[in-house]
């Protein structure tokens, strides 16, 4: 006991037991995990996820080159969690063109990026064709670029449309191009939670049974949890222990994203929203309960770039890239910036006492002298030119 005081000095007593399964490299239990969120000693959890932070990864935090491309906010869910979605008739719906996507692959790569990050609405009229055509024509024109596409709520939603299984829509994108999938769409599994703010989302078994066939058919994906609305710690805890558990069945998933619910223009604006501190304690919690996840990811746009630089003390290894046009959280009233320079990344990681490390989509080291060189720094993106209306109709009930 005096070495594990001399190593963390902890004020709660309830944490000695979970700090010495730490030392020792022993799985936590659901308990622990309630225990580290209902603990008043915030710094002592921070420094447990450190410690095994910094077992794996030493001083490194990645980042990486990336360009977000929304296809279209138009959605037929309605989650009363987004500010994203729109009906089609509402102001500010927009669906690209595939032309106008290529467009902006083709900034993204002046811009350097490794990465495209494609999510969008379930939108009532486009058909799978243009997803599948929209990735063939991105992997056709930028072989390089690692495209990270669709949620397991959007492969469902695509499975009903095209009347296929999830292992041949999965089996569909892959063949078009897709390299992953982003880790969105998770929220919270609880199905009293779902009801309340994602009632007509895949439920929390189909996303995990989504992944799964995922990662059995060689598509590796992220994972996420969005916390800070109405969800309890015990919750949380049963979220991170389902998504351990898939780990240890399929060892699919790259990183885990906790993401900060942003309440403003959604249809639960009434609540407050997580504070620092929470956003502190999910990144720590995560790093200790997900014992088989090589990485945790502070998004700095929604932790904002202070947050996310502390949560690198926290647990975190990974700020997330340039990102370039973020919708989501913006529309939900996010202050950052939508976008940022891969010199101002360097210099938060640096600031924060750590290396940075350019990384692709599953953590290689990127080696520039193998890329096209940057043409043009990152800067504000376009609005949407809002000219396309798709020429299929589709009725569906969701
Ligand atoms: O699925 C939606 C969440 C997600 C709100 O895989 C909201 O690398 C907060 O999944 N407030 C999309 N959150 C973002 C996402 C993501 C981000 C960065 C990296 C990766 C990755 C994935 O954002 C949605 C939903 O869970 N979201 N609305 C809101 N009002």
């Amino acid at each position: 006991m005096p070495d594990l005081q001399a190593k963390f000095p902890i004020d709660d007593q309830r944490l000695n037991p979970i700090a010495e399964k730490v030392l020792a490299g022993v799985r936590l239990s659901a308990a622990d995990g309630l225990a580290l969120y209902e603990s008043r000693d915030l710094l002592a959890v921070g420094q447990l996820a450190n410690y095994v932070r910094e077992k794996l990864h030493g001083d490194i935090c990645y980042f990486n080159i990336n360009r977000h491309i929304n296809p279209t906010n138009v959605c037929v869910a309605h989650c009363r969690l987004c500010a994203f979605g729109r009906s089609p008739e509402d102001k500010g719906a927009y669906t690209y063109a595939l032309d106008e996507m290529w467009e902006r692959g083709a900034q993204g790569v002046a811009e350097g990026a490794t990465e495209f990050h494609i999510v969008g609405g379930l939108h009532p009229d486009l058909p799978f064709s243009y997803y599948l055509d929209l990735i063939r024509g991105l992997k056709q024109r930028f072989p390089h670029v690692h495209l990270k596409a669709f949620t397991m709520v959007e492969v469902g939603y695509y499975a009903r449309i095209a009347k296929l299984s999830i292992r041949d829509t999965l089996l569909a994108m892959k063949e078009a191009g897709v390299d992953s999938l982003p880790g969105g769409g998770a929220e919270i599994f609880n199905a009293r939670v779902r009801k309340v703010i994602c009632d007509h989302k895949v439920s929390g078994r189909q996303w995990l049974e989504i992944a799964k066939t995922a990662h059995e058919i060689g598509l590796r994906s992220n994972a996420t949890m969005l916390y800070g609305h109405i969800e309890t710690n015990e919750e949380r805890v049963e979220h991170l222990v389902m998504l351990r558990e898939m780990q240890d069945r399929s060892h699919g998933f790259v990183a885990f994203i906790p993401l900060a619910f942003h309440p403003a223009n959604t249809a639960l604006s009434h609540l407050p929203g997580p504070t620092g501190m929470d956003d502190l304690r999910m990144i720590a919690v995560s790093r200790l309960m997900l014992d088989n996840f090589a990485h945790i990811k502070a998004y700095w746009i929604m932790l904002t770039p202070r947050i996310a630089q502390i949560a690198l003390r926290f647990g975190a290894n990974d700020m997330d890239g340039t990102v370039i046009e973020e919708k989501i959280y913006h529309d939900a009233g996010a202050t950052t910036e939508q976008f940022t320079s891969r010199a101002e990344l360097e210099r938060l990681i640096r600031d924060a006492g750590r290396v940075p490390v350019e990384r692709d989509t599953l953590y290689n080291r990127v080696d520039r002298s193998k890329l096209p060189p940057i043409m043009s720094r990152a800067s504000k993106p376009a609005p949407p030119s809002n000219d396309f209306v798709p020429e299929t109709s589709l009725t569906l009930n969701v």
